[in-house]
This record gives C-alpha cells, sequence and structure tokens, in this order.
C-alpha cells in the first residue's frame, strides 16, 4: 500500500548502477562475487559449468533494472500488450545473445581475459533451451526478440518443457533419440514464481443450475485439479532499454491431487493422479508423428493456454471492473492450431467465471485472437476427436458445439442452398469418429488469420480456409516470415558484423535495411577479398567442429553445399542424394563434366516415429560412407552429417554456407526461415518457387538464384493428369542409373533391401514429385558448380544476397503484425527516466 510505496528506497540510483555496472572492471568483480556467492565456489575447485553459471547470473543481474522498469513503465501506461500464445519457443543459447543486446561482449571478453578465461569457453557450457521442433518454434524466439527490440509491450506464452526436442545421437548410421537434459545443471536465466500459479481442471461432467439473478448457468465439475506455476524469463532488446517478459508455465499437483480420489479417501491413487499432473510438462513432443496416444498433447495445450488466460485476465482486472475491454487490453496470437483452445477457454472464463452473456462473451473472444496458419499439410492439420476432448474437456466441447450451432444457422442463411459448403466449414468434421477441426476454431474465433509467406498466405485463401475466405476475405492476410538479424549475423558471424558495422555503422542491426550499404561494393576487388576471408574462416570454424562431432576432414576451399531442417519427405533430402549419387557415379564412369570439388553437408532431425525420415538419415551416412572412403571420388565430393542440428549448430553452420539446399516440392514448404538465415550470410540459394524462396529470389535479384523444378501449379496439373513416376526412371537414363546403384547394395554393404522403402515410394508414387523435379534440379547444380569457379562471379552474387535480405529480418515483420494485425505502439523504457520505487 501506500505505506510501502512512501518508503520505497531508490532504485536505479547510482549505488546500483555502480553494482551493476557493464564496464570490464565491474563484471569482473561481480563474476568474482557470483562465484562466490552464487555457486558457492572458489576458484581452484570451479568447473566450467561454475564459471558458466557464474557469468550468467552477472549478466542476469544486469537484466533486471531493465525489466522491473519495463513492468513498471508498461503497467502505468496501462499499455496495450501483445500476447504471443505459442507452444513451443526455440530459443538456444541465452548467455551470447543477453551479451550482444546489452552491448558488452566487448567488456565482456575482456574482464575474461583478465581472470585467464576464454569467453568462448564460457559460452560452450551452456545447454540450449530447446524447447521446440524447428521452423515455427524457432519464429516464435526471433519474434520475441524483435518485439522487445521494437519497444513493443508484449508477453510471449508457453510451456516450460523439463525435456526439450531430443538430443540426437548416431549410431552406425542410424538416429537415436536420447533424452534432452537441459534443466538439470539449473537454469540461470529463469525465475521461479511460486506464488503465481493458476488452477487448471481436466475431466468430469457440467451441470446446469440457475444463477442469483434467476439466469441459466452451467458450472463444470471437474474431476481433476492441478496448478501451472509460472517460470519467468526476460528477454532484452537490442539497442534500446525495453527487456520483456517470457512466461512459461510448469505443472504440479493440484491442492487436493484427484479430486474423486482424494473424496473416496483413496490416498495411494490421489499420489499416483498427483504424479500423472506433473507429467504434463514433462515432454516436447516431436512434430510429424502419426496422431496416436496424444492425449497428453491436448492436455499440454489446454493447461498451458488456460493459465495464460487466467494471467491475462488477472493482470486485466488489476485496471478494470469486469471483463469489458479485455480485447482493448490485449492482442493474443495464435502460433498456429496449437493454442486455439484458446478461444473455447476465454468464452468460459467469461461465461462461467465472470457471469457474462454469450453475444458480450463471443464480442470479446473474437475480438482478441489473431490466428497464424504455418502449414497446408493435410496431416499436419489439426482435429481431435469428439469423444477424447468431451472425456478431458466437456464444458469446452459443449461451447464449441454452441459456437458451431450458432456459426452452422449464420451460414444456412447465407448459403441456404449449399448444405456441403455448411459441412465443410463445420467445426466438426463427421464420419466414423467425429472430430473438432482446430483450423476451423482458430479462423471463427479470431478477428485476423494469416499466412507466413506471400504464396503461402494465397495457398491458404485457395485451398484450406477457401470457403472461409469467401466468407470473410478482410479477414485474411500476409504476413512473410522473419529471423532476427542480432542472433543469425551478429552473434553467429562476427566477421560478417564486423564488415557490415565498417560500412554502415554501429546501428545496422536495428534496420536491417542498413545491409544495402554493401551493395556498391560487391565489385569492389578490395572488398571481395575481405568478403572471402570472411566466409573462408567461417568454413574454417565449420570444418573443425566437423572434425570434433564426425571425425571428417573437409576441405574449406570446396563448395559447400548445405541443406539442414528437420527430415521429411516434403523437403526432399533424398532429392539431393540422388544428385549426389550422381555425381558419384559421374566421376566412377569417366564422365564427369562438373570439377568444381564439394562438401556436401546435412543436418536435422527426424520424429522418432518417422520411418522414410530415419531411413533417409541412414541413406545419407550410407552415401557418405562410400564416397568419403573412395580415393577416386573424396578429392571431389565429401558428405558429411552434422548431428544434433539445434540452434547452437545453426550458428556455425549458415555462416559457412556458399549454397543454401530450399529444394521443397512447390506448395508444401509454408515459407522456410533457414532460407534466409543463409542469404543474409552471404549464400546463394538452388531452390523451388516455394514458400519464402519466392521473395528472396525477388528481392537479391533472379539473375542471383538458382532457380529449378515445378511451379505449384505445374505440380498440381501434373499429379492432376495422373503423375507416372516410373515413366521418368525409364526415360531418363542417369537416372535410372542413380536409382539402380541405391538398389544394388553399394551403399547398404550389399544388402538391395535396406532403402528399399524409399526407391520404391519414388517408383510407384513419389508423392513429391522428386523424379518430376530431378532433370531441372541437376541442371541447376550443374549452373551453381560453374558459377563457383569464377570466385569474383559469386562473390559478388554472395554479397547482393546478404545486401539485399534486410526485408526478411524479423523486425520487420512484427511492424506489419503491430500495424496490420494487433493495433499496437511502441512504448520505449528509458532506464534515467525511472521514478526509482521498487516494485
Ligand atoms: N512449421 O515448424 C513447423 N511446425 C509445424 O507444425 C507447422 C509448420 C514451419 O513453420 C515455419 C514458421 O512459419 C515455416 O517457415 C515452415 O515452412 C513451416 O514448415
Amino acid at each position: 500500500g501506500t505505506a510501502r510505496k512512501e518508503r520505497a528506497p531508490m532504485h536505479g540510483s547510482s549505488d546500483e548502477r555502480t553494482r551493476t555496472g557493464m564496464s570490464p572492471e565491474s563484471l569482473k568483480r561481480a563474476f568474482v562475487d557470483s562465484m562466490f556467492y552464487v555457486q558457492a565456489r572458489y576458484w581452484e575447485v570451479a568447473t566450467p559449468h561454475d564459471l558458466y553459471m557464474a557469468a550468467a547470473y552477472t549478466v542476469r543481474d544486469r537484466m533486471l533494472e531493465r525489466w522491473i522498469r519495463t513492468a513498471e513503465t508498461y503497467r502505468k501506461a496501462d499499455a496495450r500488450t501483445v500476447c504471443y500464445l505459442s507452444a513451443e519457443y526455440l530459443l538456444g543459447p541465452q548467455l551470447g545473445n543477453n551479451l550482444i543486446n546489452l552491448g558488452i561482449v566487448d567488456s565482456a571478453r575482456q574482464g575474461a581475459r583478465d581472470l585467464g578465461i576464454d569467453l568462448q569457453e564460457i559460452l560452450d557450457q551452456e545447454p540450449e533451451p530447446g524447447l521446440g521442433n524447428g521452423g515455427l518454434g524457432r519464429l516464435a524466439a526471433c519474434y520475441l526478440d524483435s518485439l522487445a527490440t521494437l519497444s513493443i509491450p508484449a508477453i510471449g506464452y508457453g510451456i516450460r518443457y523439463e525435456h526439450g526436442i531430443f538430443d540426437q545421437k548416431i549410431v552406425d548410421g542410424w538416429q537415436v533419440e536420447d533424452c534432452d537434459l537441459w534443466l538439470t545443471n539449473g537454469n540461470p536465466w529463469e525465475i521461479p514464481r511460486p506464488l503465481l500459479r493458476y488452477p487448471v481442471r481436466f475431466g468430469g461432467h457440467t451441470e446446469p443450475y440457475t444463477d442469483e439473478h434467476g439466469r441459466f448457468r452451467v458450472r463444470w465439475v471437474p474431476e481433476l485439479d492441478l496448478y501451472g506455476m509460472a517460470y519467468d524469463t526476460p528477454v532484452l532488446g537490442f539497442g534500446n532499454d525495453n527487456t520483456n517478459l517470457l512466461r512459461l508455465w510448469h505443472a504440479t499437483a493440484g491442492r487436493s491431487f484427484d479430486l474423486q480420489a482424494f473424496h473416496k479417501g483413496d490416498y495411494y491413487g490421489a499420489v499416483n493422479a498427483k504424479v500423472g499432473a506433473e507429467n504434463i510438462t514433462k515432454v516436447l513432443y516431436p512434430n510429424d508423428e502419426p496422431e496416436v496416444g496424444k492425449e497428453l498433447r491436448l492436455k499440454q495445450q489446454y493447461f498451458f493456454v488456460s493459465c495464460s488466460l487466467q494471467d491475462m485476465v488477472r493482470v486485466h482486472l488489476q485496471h478494470a471492473p469486469n471483463l469489458e475491454g479485455f480485447h482493448e487490453r490485449f492482442a493474443a496470437q495464435l502460433n498456429d492450431t496449437h493454442p486455439s483452445i484458446a478461444v473455447a477457454e476465454l468464452m468460459r472464463l467469461c461465461l462461467d467465471e465472470h457471469g457474462m452473456d454469450w453475444e458480450r462473451a463471443w464480442e470479446i473472444t473474437r475480438r482478441t485472437f489473431a490466428y497464424t496458419n504455418h502449414t497446408l499439410l493435410p496431416e499436419a492439420l489439426e482435429t481431435w476427436p469428439v469423444e477424447l476432448f468431451g472425456r478431458l474437456l466437456p464444458r469446452h466441447l459443449e461451447i464449441i458445439y454452441e459456437i458451431n450451432a450458432r456459426f452452422l444457422d449464420e451460414l444456412r442463411m447465407r448459403y441456404p442452398f449449399d448444405p456441403e459448403r455448411v459441412a465443410r466449414m463445420s467445426l466438426i468434421e463427421e464420419g466414423p469418429v467425429r472430430r473438432v477441426r482446430m483450423a476451423h476454431l482458430a479462423t471463427v474465433g479470431s478477428f485476423a488469420v494469416n499466412g507466413v509467406a506471400a504464396i503461402h498466405s494465397e495457398l491458404v485463401k485457395s485451398t484450406v480456409l477457401r470457403d472461409f475466405h469467401e466468407l470473410w476475405p478482410e479477414k485474411f492476410h500476409n504476413i512473410t516470415n522473419g529471423v532476427t538479424p542480432r542472433r543469425f549475423i551478429q552473434l553467429s558471424n562476427p566477421d560478417l558484423c564486423g564488415i557490415i558495422t565498417d560500412l554502415a555503422g554501429p546501428g545496422w542491426a536495428r534496420d536491417a535495411e542498413n545491409l544495402r550499404t554493401l551493395e556498391p561494393h560487391a565489385d569492389d576487388a578490395a572488398f571481395q577479398q575481405r568478403w572471402q576471408a570472411m566466409k573462408r574462416a567461417a568454413k574454417e570454424r565449420l570444418a573443425a567442429r566437423i572434425r570434433e562431432a564426425t571425425g571428417a576432414v573437409v576441405d574449406p576451399q570446396s563448395l559447400f553445399d548445405i541443406q539442414v531442417k528437420r527430415i521429411h519427405e516434403y523437403k526432399r533430402q533424398h532429392l539431393n542424394l540422388l544428385h549426389i549419387v550422381a555425381l558419384y557415379h559421374r566421376i566412377k564412369q569417366g564422365t564427369d563434366s562438373d570439377p568444381t570439388p564439394r562438401t556436401f553437408v546435412f543436418g536435422g532431425k527426424a520424429a522418432p516415429g518417422y520411418f522414410m525420415a530415419k531411413l533417409i538419415i541412414k541413406l545419407i551416412h550410407s552415401v557418405a560412407e562410400v564416397i568419403n572412403r573412395d580415393p577416386e571420388v573424396n578429392q571431389r565430393l565429401r558428405v558429411v552429417f552434422v548431428p544434433n542440428f539445434n540452434v547452437k549448430n545453426a550458428e556455425c553452420i549458415y555462416p559457412a554456407a556458399d549454397l543454401s539446399e530450399q529444394i521443397s516440392t512447390a506448395g508444401k514448404e509454408a515459407s522456410g526461415t533457414g532460407n534466409m538465415k543463409f542469404s543474409m550470410n552471404g549464400a546463394l540459394t538452388i531452390g523451388t518457387l516455394d514458400g519464402a524462396n519466392v521473395e528472396i529470389r525477388d528481392a537479391v535479384g533472379h539473375e542471383n538464384f538458382f532457380l529449378f523444378g515445378l511451379t505449384v501449379a505445374e505440380v498440381e496439373r501434373t499429379l492432376a493428369e495422373g503423375y507416372r513416376p516410373w515413366e521418368y526412371y525409364r526415360s531418363h537414363d542417369e537416372l535410372r542409373e542413380v536409382i539402380d546403384l541405391l538398389r544394388s547394395g553399394l551403399f547398404s554393404h550389399g544388402d538391395p533391401d535396406l532403402f528399399r522403402p524409399l526407391t520404391d515410394s519414388l517408383l510407384q508414387h513419389d508423392p513429391y514429385l522428386l523424379l518430376a523435379d530431378y532433370p531441372a534440379y541437376v541442371e541447376a547444380q550443374a549452373r551453381a558448380g560453374d558459377a563457383f569457379r569464377d570466385p569474383a562471379g559469386w562473390t559478388r552474387m554472395s554479397i547482393l544476397n546478404a545486401a539485399r535480405t534486410g526485408f526478411f529480418s524479423s523486425d520487420r515483420a512484427i511492424r506489419e503484425y503491430c500495424r496490420n494485425i494487433w493495433q499496437v505502439e511502441p512504448m520505449p523504457v528509458s532506464l534515467a527516466a525511472g521514478n526509482g520505487s521498487v516494485p
């Protein structure tokens, strides 16, 4: 109360600033202090992990004033806030990024050096928070960085998985999954908030009753209750003082464990239920899995959404007497359909917990949410069996039925003679197993829907959400994805950062359009030399990493041709392999016409249950084994697989690429974001007209991009006309020889059956049209190989790629979300202006 406010000690005073100073001297003193007071270690026995922890706490202390001041500023201004709801945040290591965003990299390096420590060794200690599968989770992390950098009041809400994405080990060329243990040695970046907990309920039944005003109401009598507890991580902006909040929820057992068992006096049953409750945030689900036993996944989704909405309601009620105006305080972005149960949960909170009537609740709900679609793949569009839904969330199923009943009534009025359309648009898919269509729920319950690249957004409108687009054309947007230049240039590629800073000044990383200052130097010989040295150094670093991880030796002079991303048939790592085997075959036959030495680098995880993807990993290793040990070939070709592709490895890989493989079947990759990271680091792309490749090619210039392959329209036509891959096999000699080699046992120690599932799939169905695209791909690869033999020409193209990809900064993407979707304004925080009270 007031007494506390009056007695509040001054904060942000010179004392405080001395304690958390940024000079090498201050950092050093704080580091030594943390070693003593936090790690409780003396110098001689400190492990590398102790050094990392002490460094992390030193840096964290320097983030807190900004963080607290930011919370205070937003709260006092009663600022409209973005809530990003995402089941995944693939953050990657925090220490290096936080040093950059605080602007103290040099200070820290100096301080460490004074103590006889190499900063890099400390950075290498950090286990990465891999709380995401791939592109979607990494996008969420880039967006948090940009939101803070653009001074946008924002909270990231998600799940604190105890085990993130699995560790990939390779045993005899096969992927083996190992448990991720990122939390075992402690996480210095998070602040547990044991008192910030919300109850979350599951199961049971609902019952009608009449409230004190004589109104009909529904009460949910759940079977199980548990709590979600907040763990907060600060997210620094770059070049400003704003520091936003990432709030991840951890599940703990509720007050009475299992209500039923407890009431029945079944103590041990209740204890078991407690264990079950805590399982909810145990582990991240790898995606691309067949849908079985996913009950826990729906529980995870509801769990984090419910905690997040209850948290938003709490904040809202600090400023307002009721939920009126909730949608003016918050814009909540649904990162894919994973959090789309939020639509039903906010309805429930408004109706059941806050006594609002249906119309008002619906108005508030659909003005709160916006939905981003990230995929058109039918198998990735989430639906939940009605039976499962009703068992876990009986009240929500009722609400969804009611939303649907009202929606279908509207549709029937609008399309009285089109019952098929009405059935197509229903939130419920009819069939032997009735299912809830989460994308429809998200679309109906949101004020905006967007795709993640221009071509993808058009396809959303013309395919999966076509009927909805016809009904509400103004609801649909495109916001092409972006990536943060802080992590993917400044942190990953210090030499490139130096080059840009010399030309554009230190502010470039806040405005990536400044990369254009590189453009006039594209033909300058001295500049080209510096550029080549930068690339060369990055390739040497990657070569060293590869040697360490796999034992393989690669030549940094060769063309580094890299494909890193999740392993999936639609991404066509096996098309890349067909080309590699063709090159091998040509060398063995003496018909080779592409003498450019190449190193092919692969990396990526396969979903544990995705057999074909795992077989592709085995095939990469098998081809690598044969090629790398054949002296007739291995001076010209090398193939390596970097195990455990994650953010940390990625930072070392993107800067080292000459050629970036973006070769998905047109229409399948919603956007891609690796494509952007490669380009920004001066790689040329070999790619199809898919996802953001289309816009990258337009941005960098068609002459600086190796295009090949069928367009979306051609893919559709080819399939519609009855695609027969066998005919390509028959009529294309080299293609036939390549596939026959795969079936010969050459790459499988004489076992002709090992890769049969892959070759059979290609010859019989080839749903991703590898054979149709093969000739064009091989031809584009030949162009790339030729171009690489002209260093000046290649370097020019490389420079132009980096210079022209500023558009793909996540800052641009977030500006578009702010303006076109969220209607939110920046709220800069100033440390100097803080009034000094401790909250
Ligand atoms: N994406 O990573 C995922 N997981 C999904 O479940 C669905 C889509 C990816 O999202 C990225 C960010 O928008 C896209 O760049 C990528 O094309 C898409 O596959």
